[in-house]
C-alpha cells in the first residue's frame, strides 16, 4: 500500500493533470481507471484530490476526488453530463473591466456578474486603467455596482493605485479573474504577484472560442496561500442556460423586492403590481441594471425555443 497525498488540481491536458500536493510539489498524475469510468464527477481544475505514487514506476495516479465546496459550471443540456465545470472550489469571481481602452460595456459586466450569481459565487468588480480617465469618471460609470452591493476596486498597474487592497482581498482564497481581453487581467496579476510571469497582450481567450474545445483554465498558487485562475471561461451568458425565473435573484439589488410582486411568478417585465419595476421607477434600482435584466430575460426566452 502506498500513502495517499492530498493535492489541488492546477491544470490538465490530454489526460495528464498537474496536481500540487500540500508540500508544494507539482506532480503529473493520471486518473485511475476506475474513476475514469465513474462519469458522475468529471475532474476539473481546482478539484481537491488524493494522489498515490506507484513505488515501482514512480508514476502518480489520482485515486479519489473530494467533494466540491463550490464550482463555476455551465449547464450543457445537449451533452450527457448536463454541465461543464470551468473550475471547482472557487471562492470568488473577480470581474475585470478597463476604465478605457477598451471602453467598458456595463451590459457585458452585468452578464459576467449574472454568471457568478447563478453559481452562487461572490464577485468583485475591478475597474483597471484608471490612469487613463479623470478620477470621477470611472466612479460614476461603476456607481451602480457599489449601490448593488458589489466591492468595486479602482486600479492601475501604471500608478499601482488600488493594488494593495486588491491583493489583500485575494489572500488565502481561490479567485477566478475574468473579463474581456485587453483590460489588464494578466498585468494586474503580475503587478501583484511578480512571480507569476503571465504573458501580457496575449489574446489567450481566442484559442477557446470553438464550441468543442475545452476551457483551459489554469490555477496559479499564490505565495501566501490561495490561488488565482486567469480564466477564459466566462463569456456568453447564453451558454449557461439559466432559467428565466432564476434571473431576478442574480441581480442582488432586486432581491429585497422579489417577494413583494403581486404574482409569485412575476417576470418583472409587464405584470401589474411588480415591486421590482416600482423600485426602478423610484430610483432604488438602477434603470441601466434593469435594462440588462430585461435584455437577458429576452435572450433566455429565445434560447429556450432553440432547444
Ligand atoms: N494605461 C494602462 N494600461 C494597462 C494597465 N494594465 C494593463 N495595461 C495594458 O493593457 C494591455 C493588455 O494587458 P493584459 O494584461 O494583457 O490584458 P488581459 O488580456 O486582460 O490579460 C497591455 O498593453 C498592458 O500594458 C493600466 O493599469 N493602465
Ligand atoms: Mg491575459
Ligand atoms: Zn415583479
Amino acid at each position: 500500500m502506498t500513502d495517499a497525498f492530498v493535492g489541488d488540481v492546477l491544470s490538465g491536458t490530454g489526460g495528464v493533470w498537474h496536481v500540487r500536493t500540500k508540500d508544494g510539489q507539482v506532480r503529473e498524475a493520471s486518473l485511475r481507471g476506475r474513476l475514469k469510468k465513474a462519469t458522475v464527477t468529471k475532474i476539473a481544475v481546482g478539484d481537491e484530490v488524493d494522489v498515490e505514487q506507484d513505488p515501482a514506476s514512480g508514476a502518480w495516479t489520482i485515486s479519489a476526488i473530494h467533494e466540491r465546496k463550490s464550482k463555476l459550471a455551465r449547464r450543457e443540456p445537449s451533452s450527457g453530463y448536463g454541465e461543464r465545470v470551468v473550475a471547482a472550489n472557487v471562492d470568488q469571481v473577480v470581474v475585470v473591466f478597463a476604465a478605457a481602452k477598451p471602453e467598458p460595456h456595463t451590459r457585458m459586466l452585468d452578464r459576467f456578474l449574472v454568471i457568478a450569481e447563478a453559481n452562487e459565487l461572490v464577485s468583485r468588480v475591478v475597474v483597471n486603467k484608471v490612469d487613463l480617465v479623470p478620477g470621477a469618471e470611472a466612479a460614476q460609470t461603476f456607481a451602480d455596482y457599489e449601490k448593488a452591493g458589489y466591492a468595486v476596486h479602482y486600479t492601475s498597474t501604471k500608478t499601482r493605485a488600488g493594488l494593495d487592497e486588491l491583493h489583500d482581498s485575494l489572500a488565502g482564497l481561490s479567485s477566478i479573474f475574468s473579463g474581456p481581453s485587453g483590460v489588464g487581467k494578466s498585468s494586474l496579476l503580475n503587478a501583484m504577484f511578480p512571480g507569476l510571469n503571465l504573458r501580457i497582450g496575449e489574446i489567450s481567450e481566442s484559442v477557446n472560442k470553438g464550441r468543442h474545445t475545452t476551457v483551459g483554465a489554469v490555477m496559479h498558487p499564490l505565495p501566501d496561500g490561495g490561488y488565482v485562475v486567469d480564466s477564459p471561461g466566462l463569456r456568453e451568458v447564453g451558454m449557461w442556460h439559466l432559467a428565466g425565473g432564476e434571473l431576478g435573484v442574480c441581480f442582488p439589488e432586486f432581491r429585497p423586492y422579489l417577494d413583494d410582486c403581486r404574482f409569485g411568478d412575476c417576470s418583472h417585465l409587464v405584470e401589474p403590481g411588480c415591486a421590482v419595476r416600482e423600485a426602478v421607477e423610484s430610483g432604488a434600482i438602477s434603470a441601466a441594471r434593469y435594462d440588462s435584466y430585461s435584455r437577458l430575460r429576452a435572450d433566455i426566452a429565445t434560447q429556450k425555443s432553440e432547444w
